[in-house]
Order: C-alpha cells, then sequence, then structure tokens
C-alpha cells in the first residue's frame, strides 16, 4: 500500500494526522498492543496458506508480513537519521522491489511472523523514548511532500493497521468452515 508508512504524503494527509493528537507515546503503545494481538493469530495461519498467493500478481499473507517488515527496517532508518539531523531527506522504497528481493515465501513462516513481531517491539522502544525536540524535523522522503518526523511515526501505525484489518478478512475467510 503506498501511504507514509511505504511512501510518502500530502498536505491534507498531515493535517489529518496532527488533528488527531496522537502521540509517539500512544503509537508505541499501539504497536506493542498489536504485536500482542498478532503474534500468535499468524503463527497459526497454516504455512501453506501463508505462502499461497491469492491471484499471480497479488501478494501471499507471508509477503504481506515481509511488506510490514520492509517498512518497519525503512522507518527505522527514518526514525533514527532523523534524530541525527536538522532536515532528513531519504529515499522511498519500492514495495514491489522489497518484497520480490526478500523471497519471503521462501522464508520459515513462523521465523518470519517472529522477526515482524520482535522489530515492531524495538520500534515502539525506539519512538517511545524520542526526544521531544526530534519530532518537528522536517522529512522529505523522495519524492514525496515533506512531513515532520511525528508524522511518519503516526503514519508507520496508520500503514500497520491498515495492512493488519486485510488481513484480518482474509484470515477469518480462510478459517470459515
Ligand atoms: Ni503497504
Amino acid at each position: 500500500m503506498e501511504s507514509m508508512g511505504g511512501l510518502g504524503a500530502t498536505g491534507p494527509q498531515v493535517k489529518h494526522h496532527l488533528n488527531q493528537m496522537t502521540t509517539p507515546l500512544d503509537t508505541a503503545n499501539s504497536i506493542e498492543m498489536l504485536v500482542d494481538l498478532w503474534r500468535d493469530r499468524l503463527k497459526a495461519v497454516p504455512v501453506g496458506f501463508a505462502h499461497s498467493k491469492p491471484t499471480a500478481d497479488r501478494w501471499s499473507i507471508s509477503e504481506v508480513v515481509g511488506h510490514l517488515v520492509d517498512s518497519a527496517c525503512n522507518n527505522h532508518q527514518r526514525f533514527v537519521r532523523a534524530q541525527a539531523t536538522d532536515a532528513l531527506e531519504f529515499p522511498k522504497y519500492e514495495q514491489n522491489d522489497w518484497v520480490s528481493a526478500a523471497h519471503y515465501r521462501k522464508l520459515d513462516w513462523e521465523s518470519l511472523v517472529t522477526l515482524w513481531c520482535e522489530y515492531n517491539k524495538l520500534l515502539a522502544c525506539l519512538i517511545r523514548n524520542m526526544p521531544a525536540k526530534c519530532l518537528a524535523v522536517p522529512c522529505t522522503i523522495t519524492p514525496y511532500d515533506t512531513c515532520t518526523l511525528e508524522f511518519l511515526v503516526i503514519d508507520y501505525l496508520d500503514h500497520l493497521n491498515h495492512h493488519l484489518a486485510i488481513l484480518d478478512a482474509r484470515i477469518a475467510q480462510q478459517e470459515t468452515p
């Protein structure tokens, strides 16, 4: 999905996020809650189903989780680099290139889920301890509009929620007898 967790922002999206008054602390807590909610549910998905593509051009569940790992590691870079500069410039990541390069369908499913969980715990800790003065650092994720580090943090969670909602429906459909 092309949102900030993946990619770039527009002005109206920035305003939308700021109006919600979500704090980095709330975001960190929500990320940890999602990991706790999803760890066992994802591990319970049968391996064959996790790795199967619904159609040739759609991601398998393992590729979606892999995309979330890609989002985590790219945002990790943004969150750390932005704290060490007055203005961050960083390239977007090409989501399909990242998913295909990693070959997530060849990875052990349970290990991939564990990686996703642990990476998000790392990010939650990082976000919780982010110095307040850094939140306003302008970030330009090329070629998108400039936003703040705070926006990137909140959008990371939005992107996570977006994909988990879709996964929820896919997994529920498979569970229905
Ligand atoms: Ni996405």
